[in-house]
């Protein structure tokens, strides 16, 4: 069966902000506190899906959420009107409110988990919303993207996120890949978890459990031939990578992966090879980076890793990467010399600015959520979920005219930002075709 790959970008909101909320997360911890610029973000994102677009790949949004929550607010005790709430949580717990106002559904990686359609008996494209419990802020987001995707996707199964506790804890496709020899071929599902029962030996608390992965495998119905779990390295995530996808990216028959990203170093490479081979019909193109290229800390600091690895239209494998990676010189040097290399399979590199995420620990791979459709698939869409270059024009204006240029701490108790994150929101549904999706619209 033939399909595509689909990017879905999440959109950034009005109140993207530095609170140094992700656990484990080095860059957002940096960041703490220090100004942030909403409009640039949401047109360094808007930016990057206009490159994906020219390269031929198919792209699709996703909107952000209502934020300050402020019905999250309620539940942990702070009552009146909106205003009041959002004083009164500033004046008594200003963490609890930055972690309500966060736009962290921007990282669309960690909405869900995706298996396509022909991945399964049933052959419908299946979808887990993840339950994000590791952190505060980014637990408000399950509900309104479970809400989101069922709209989006009206055929999917769109399952209900994991049951919430820290032993189920799931952060969707950032710890998942999908190899396969062609997008519509058979697939194996590599699930990547950083603890198993709970025995913790990292300074980081892991955040994906070996329990949520078995879960969300079960629920896709997926044959145990199709299915490969693997451990995080502890240093890798004391290194920050709070999720795989800052040290490891695959698409399709290529895995290109840190040598310290996996606990089983070169032996889980040889099992997931083993299963690609078996299933697919394919030798996996391992392309494994040597600490002695690029130490564990540099591919961190320029998340090489986390760029996204596509097909192009023209059938070119492209790396897109943060532009950070030229930074980093030894990361610089790795990828000048990649593209020359016939044993790596990358044809091209194209760098992209996405700086105001990057500095909350987010590059170009956290920010879309990959859905392999089929034609007929992408024909049932929402009508406005993917984007052209003129619904690409229209979200700029639309952020232009919503987002502001400067936000800090203090602002995020302003009740004028709620008033025109729920106008901005109002307007997009619209554009999107999406209908009611948040509590104020209902
Ligand atoms: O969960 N940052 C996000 C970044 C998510 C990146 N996604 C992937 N790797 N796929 C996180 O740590 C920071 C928010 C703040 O500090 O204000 C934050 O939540």
């Amino acid at each position: 069966m033939t399909a595509v790959e689909v990017n879905f970008d999440g959109l950034v909101g009005p109140t993207h902000n530095y609170a140094g909320l992700g656990p484990g997360n080095l860059a957002s911890q940096r960041s703490r506190a220090s100004v942030s610029d909403p409009r640039s973000a949401a047109l360094e994102g808007l930016a990057k899906m206009r490159r994906m677009l020219r390269l031929g790949v198919p792209q699709g949004v996703l909107p952000p959420h209502e934020r300050p929550d402020t019905g999250a607010l309620r539940r942990m005790g702070f009552a009146g009107d909106d205003a009041a709430v959002l004083a009164d949580a500033a004046r008594r717990a200003p963490d609890v409110l930055a972690a309500c106002a966060s736009a962290s559904a921007m990282w669309a990686a960690n909405a869900a988990t995706v298996r396509p359609g022909g991945d399964g008996p049933d052959g419908l494209v299946h979808v887990v919303p993840a339950n994000l419990v590791a952190a505060l802020h980014r637990s408000l987001e399950a509900g309104t993207t479970t809400r989101v995707l069922r709209r989006l996707l009206p055929d999917a199964v769109v399952h209900d996120p994991l049951p919430p506790s820290t032993g189920t804890g799931d952060e969707g496709a950032a710890n998942h890949t999908r190899l396969c020899a062609e997008y519509g071929g058979p697939a194996v599902h590599v699930f990547v978890h950083g603890i198993e029962g709970d025995r913790q030996v990292t300074r980081f608390r892991p955040r994906q459990t070996l329990a949520a992965s078995r879960a969300v495998a079960r629920l896709m119905d997926l044959p145990g031939q199709a299915v490969v779990h693997v451990l995080q390295a502890p240093e890798a995530i004391d290194a920050g990578a709070f999720h795989n996808d800052v040290v490891a990216v695959g698409d399709r028959d290529v895995l290109l992966a840190h040598e310290r990203a996996f606990a089983g170093g070169a032996a889980d490479v040889a099992r997931i090879a083993a299963a690609v081979e078996a299933r697919c019909g394919v030798p996996l193109r391992a392309v494994v980076v040597r600490e002695a290229e690029i130490p564990l800390g540099d591919a961190v600091r320029s998340y090489l890793f986390n760029s996204q690895l596509v097909r192009a239209g023209d059938g070119r494998t492209v790396l897109v990467a943060p532009a950070e990676v030229r930074e980093v010189r030894s990361v610089a040097a790795w990828v000048a010399a990649a593209v020359a290399d016939p044993a790596i399979p990358v044809d091209a590199v194209e760098v992209v600015d996405v700086r105001q995420s990057m500095r909350n620990g987010g590059g170009p791979a956290c920010l879309r959520l990959r859905v392999v459709l089929t034609d007929a698939e992408r024909a049932r869409l929402a009508s406005g979920a993917l984007v052209d270059e003129a619904r690409l024009d229209a979200l700029e204006d639309w952020v232009r005219a919503h987002h502001r240029d400067r936000l800090t701490p203090g602002d995020l108790a302003d009740p004028a930002l709620l008033e025109e994150s729920r106008t901005a929101l109002d307007e997009l549904t619209a554009m999107l075709g999406l209908g009611a999706v948040y509590p104020f619209q209902r």
